[in-house]
């Protein structure tokens, strides 16, 4: 943080947005159901409506969080979440992308990291395909529960690269790179 308290680095940009995510979380669950459609003020918007404006901006934010992205520069994921399951950031074409539960890429993946299900092992965290470093579909890392792990992006400028989550396929997002 600077002098202001302003974040500088990714880590603290989030940080800060997860802190004030949960104190906002935590006002809206305790609004009882009944007031969703007081109104905020004489004529404003209802509660509802502020809410469904909140979360659309939400959205937006983390899709943009995730876009942006210099040639060159190292990624660092790290898994926060409570969970305890692995996830894995993995390159794929756009049309790979599932809009539902099916997902036939995922199982490619699983095959390419070398995920043994029954043994629960994995032969291969890292996957890369092509040249070095996160630039083409087929590249992919294992998170595992509450880790940390880095990739070099190296694709060109101005390729967008789209990613998912093999295990959570639902979780999607994008690269631009700069
Ligand atoms: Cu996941």
């Amino acid at each position: 943080m600077d002098n202001d308290g302003r974040p500088r680095t990714a880590a603290e940009t989030t940080e800060l947005m997860d802190r004030a995510w949960r104190g906002f979380r935590r006002a809206a669950v305790a609004l009882p159901g009944e007031r969703l459609n007081d109104r905020i003020g004489d004529g404003g918007w209802t509660r509802k409506q502020m809410l469904a404006h909140i979360s659309v901006w939400h959205d937006l934010t983390v899709k943009r969080l995730t876009e942006f992205c210099e040639s060159g520069e190292k990624v660092t994921l790290r898994d926060r979440s409570t969970g305890g399951a692995p996830h894995t950031l993995s390159i794929v074409r756009k049309r790979q992308l599932p809009d539902s539960f099916e997902c036939s890429v995922c199982e490619q993946l699983f095959a390419a990291h070398e995920v043994n299900e029954e043994a629960e092992t994995i032969g291969k965290p890292l996957v890369n395909v092509g040249a070095a470093g996160f630039d083409q579909p087929g590249d992919s890392i294992i998170v595992p529960p509450g880790g940390k792990v880095s990739f070099d992006v190296t694709a060109d400028e101005g390729t967008n690269l789209n990613f998912l989550c093999a295990i959570h396929p639902w979780m999607q997002g994008k690269f631009r790179v700069r």
